[in-house]
C-alpha cells in the first residue's frame, strides 16, 4: 500500500486558492497550518515533534541499534506564491510515507529517523532555505536587514541562532523532489539520481538616475533609471546565453520609484538572480554585468550580492544507494543535476546528501498547473523507502 498521494493532498488542504494554486508563505497562518498537519501524522506514525523558531518542525523515530547515527529525510512546506501542491510538500509526503510503512510493516530500524519539514525554503525576506540554513548554522547574523526582517515574525536573531545543530550525530540527509524541469518528463524517465545542485547567486541592482518631469524633460536631457535598468538587463541576458547553455539569469522583482505615470523615474531596483554548477560561469556574469553597468553613463548603478549559495555535489555513495534501490523497485534511474535549489543545498555543509527526483509534467513548476502523475509519486516515495532500509542495514 503506498498513501503518499493521500498525506500530499492533506498536507494541500493548507494554502489552496479556488484556482487551485498554493500560495503557504514563510511564517504564514496557511505555512502552520500545514505544520500542524504534518505534525498531527508525524504523531499518528510514532514519531516524537518538536518545533523551532525558524518556523521548522522535526520528527524523530528513535532506532532500535545503539550508536547508530540519524538517516534524515527532509523538504520544505513553504511555497511561492500561486504555487502548486508538489514543491516541497511532495518531498514531506514522501518521507511520512516512509514512516507510515515502517509502522504499517511492523519495521524496527536501527537507525534513528528524522524527518524535516522546513520554513522559508522558497524566495523571503530572511533569504532562500532560510529554515535549513538556520538548523545547519548558516544564517549569518550579520545578514543585512535580517533582524528587521526577523521582528515582523517575531522573532530574534538570537532565537535563530539557536536553532543550530551538531550534524555529528547525523548519518546522511534524504530529499525527495520533483523535477521542476522537463528533462525526465521529456525522456519518458521516472526516477533522476540527483548529482548536484546548482549555485544560487543573487545581487539588488540599483539604478539612480533623476526624477524628472516626463512633460517637459526632453529625451536627450534625460537620466532615466527604468530606460537605464531595461538596457543592463537586455545585455545581461544576451551575455548569460553566450557564456554557457546551462548558465540562467532571472530578473524576477523591480521597484521603481516615484512610480508615477508622469514622472521619470529616478531610482529602479531589481534582483539579478544566477545559477550554475560551475563558479566560473557566474563569476564570468556578474563580472560582464558590472562592464555593462559601467558603460550606461546615464545613471549610476549599486550591484550588492544578497545571496551566495555555491553548488554542491550529493555523495557518490548515496547515489549509488538510490540507484540500487530504484533498479530494485523496477525503475530506470538516470543521473541529473538539479536546476532549482533545494533544502539539501545547506544540508550538505554538514552531511552528505542524496536527492531522488521525479517526473514535472511539462517541466512546469511554481504555478497551479504543477503535476506529477499519481504512480510517478508513488513510484518515488517506493524509491525512498527502500533506500532508507538500505541505509538501515549499512552502519
Ligand atoms: O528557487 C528554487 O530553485 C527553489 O524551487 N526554491
Ligand atoms: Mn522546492
Ligand atoms: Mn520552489
Amino acid at each position: 500500500m503506498n498513501k503518499v498521494n493521500e498525506i500530499l493532498n492533506e498536507i494541500g488542504r493548507a494554502g489552496r486558492a479556488e484556482d487551485g494554486s498554493y500560495t503557504r508563505a514563510c511564517y504564514s497562518p496557511e505555512y502552520f497550518e500545514a505544520v500542524d498537519i504534518t505534525e498531527k501524522l508525524m504523531r499518528e506514525y510514532g514519531m516524537v515533534t518538536s518545533r523551532d523558531a525558524a518556523g521548522n518542525l522535526r520528527g524523530v523515530l528513535r532506532g532500535a541499534g545503539l550508536g547508530h547515527k540519524s538517516i534524515i529525510i527532509g523538504s520544505h512546506l513553504d511555497t511561492v506564491p500561486s504555487g502548486g501542491l508538489f514543491d516541497g510538500a511532495y518531498g514531506v509526503a514522501g518521507g511520512l510515507e516512509v514512516v507510515r510503512k515502517l509502522k504499517e510493516e511492523g519495521r524496527k530500524l536501527r537507525h534513528t529517523l528524522e524527518l524535516y519539514a522546513f520554513n522559508a525554503e522558497e524566495s523571503n525576506p530572511l533569504g532562500a532555505t532560510f529554515g535549513s540554513r538556520a538548523v545547519t548554522g548558516l544564517v549569518s547574523p550579520e545578514q543585512p536587514g535580517l533582524a528587521e526582517a526577523l521582528k515582523n515574525y517575531g522573532h530574534t536573531v538570537d532565537e535563530i541562532t539557536a536553532c543550530r545543530r551538531d550534524f555529528s550525530d547525523a548519518k546522511c540527509y534524504l530529499e525527495l523532489h520533483i523535477e521542476q524541469g522537463d528533462y525526465l518528463f521529456n525522456e519518458g524517465l521516472k526516477i533522476g539520481v540527483v548529482s548536484g545542485i546548482v549555485s544560487v547567486i543573487s545581487y539588488r541592482v540599483t539604478a539612480i538616475g533623476h526624477s524628472n518631469h516626463a512633460g517637459t524633460t526632453m529625451m536627450k536631457n534625460r537620466h532615466d533609471a527604468m530606460v537605464a535598468m531595461a538596457r543592463l538587463i537586455t545585455e545581461a541576458d544576451k551575455r548569460c546565453r553566450a557564456i554557457d547553455d546551462t548558465l540562467v539569469l532571472t530578473v524576477g522583482t523591480i521597484k521603481c520609484w516615484p512610480g508615477s505615470e508622469n514622472v521619470i523615474p529616478g531610482k529602479v531596483e531589481c534582483t539579478f538572480e544566477m545559477r550554475h554548477m560551475e563558479k566560473s560561469k557566474t563569476d564570468e556574469l556578474i563580472k560582464e554585468i558590472r562592464e555593462i553597468a559601467d558603460s550606461i553613463d546615464t545613471v549610476k548603478f549599486e550591484i550588492v550580492n544578497m545571496i551566495n549559495k555555491g553548488s554542491v555535489s550529493c555523495d557518490a555513495h548515496l547515489m549509488d544507494v538510490i540507484g540500487a534501490a530504484a533498479k530494485e523497485a523496477g525503475e530506470k534511474p538516470v543521473v541529473m543535476p538539479s536546476g532549482a535549489g533545494h533544502d539539501a543545498n545547506p544540508m550538505a555543509h554538514r552531511v552528505p546528501i542524496g536527492m531522488i527526483f521525479v517526473p514535472s509534467k511539462d517541466g512546469l513548476s511554481h504555478c497551479p498547473e504543477e503535476w506529477t502523475e499519481p504512480q510517478d509519486t508513488e513510484a518515488g516515495a517506493e524509491v525512498l523507502y527502500r533506500t532508507v532500509l538500505a541505509l538501515d542495514a549499512e552502519d
